[in-house]
């Protein structure tokens, strides 16, 4: 038997998928939290020798690091092959372009794909935690951050105390392409993002759709605008691996961050959202 020890943050979109992947396989892992922006654990030295990018998550077997989230999901996969539930059932172009598409790429730039979209749309709690740190400390840390695009992204994140001007409204833009083209997958009137089956992918689109609902863009969710959207959301958020893998796991940080950002509403960006979405619902009709 396999000992596996995930290290991970519970409000993160690659955590989360991991830890939807084993939620829905019914495998026990031991857990590790690493703290990230609120207090920069993830580039010490000590999780950097697990993990050289200093991110997460990384998961160990018998002590041995396993560092893509992707990877660490077609491991397990393929380790418990559960009498055919598969994450990963085929390996064809049109799968591995979905999860492509649906993956957090850290080499991909913030908003080229609904996975990097999901980064770029936080940024604004990610500022407040940063901001709880001397701006030397980050300084300091983040210089050695093992993403090289990210070293500056975040020490200017640090400076600014909030994402650089106009990148928030461009993430509305790449959110509402996201969605839409999401809303039009689905139009395949199944039950799951690739069809009648559960898959990996659906562990990656419960994930950004969780991120969308946290960051309370609440009117993606009505049923108006994005009605497979919506129908698809109440399908996955109310299987028990949401609240097993996802809610569970929250730290409890971003909460009061978001109500200092929010208040007890939806995001200030909703309207911009939803009027991008508008334009390129109309435009395709
Ligand atoms: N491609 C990587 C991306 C992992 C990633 O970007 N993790 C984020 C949290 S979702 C992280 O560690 N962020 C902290 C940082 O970059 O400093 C994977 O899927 O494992």
């Amino acid at each position: 038997m396999n000992n596996y020890v995930l290290y991970g943050y519970g409000e993160s979109v690659a955590s989360n998928d991991v830890r939807l992947a084993f939620a829905e396989k019914n495998i026990p892992y031991d857990y590790n939290l690493v703290r990230l922006e609120s207090t920069g654990d993830h580039l010490k030295d000590d999780y950097r020798k697990l993990n050289p990018k200093t991110i997460v998550p990384t998961l160990t077997v018998n002590g041995k690091p396993i560092c893509e989230s992707i990877d660490i999901m077609k491991f397990i996969d393929k380790e418990h092959p559960d009498g055919g539930k598969l994450l990963f059932p085929d390996d064809s172009d049109k799968f591995n372009e979905l999860l492509d598409y649906l993956f957090l790429d850290d080499k991909k730039d913030l908003g080229d794909t609904f996975g990097t979209t999901g980064g770029g749309i936080s940024v604004p709690v990610l500022a407040r935690l940063l901001c709880k740190r001397p701006f030397f400390d980050v300084l300091r840390d983040y210089t050695k951050h093992g993403v090289k695009k990210r070293k500056l992204i975040f020490i200017v994140v640090r400076l600014l105390g909030g994402p650089p001007p106009g990148l928030y409204k461009k993430m509305m833009y790449f959110l509402a392409k996201h969605l839409v083209y999401t809303e039009n997958y689905l139009k395949h009137g199944k039950e799951f993002i690739y069809g009648d089956k559960y898959t990996a992918a659906d562990c990656l689109l419960t994930v950004l759709l969780h991120r969308v609902y946290e960051m309370r863009f609440y009117d993606v969710f009505d049923g108006k605008m994005l009605p497979n959207i919506s129908k698809y959301w109440n399908t996955v958020s109310t299987r028990p691996s949401y609240k097993e893998a996802i809610i569970d796991y929250e730290t409890g940080e971003w909460k009061p961050e978001l109500d200092a950002l929010y208040g007890d509403g939806a995001n200030t960006y909703s309207e911009i959202l939803i009027d991008n979405i508008n334009k390129i619902l109309n435009k395709e009709n």
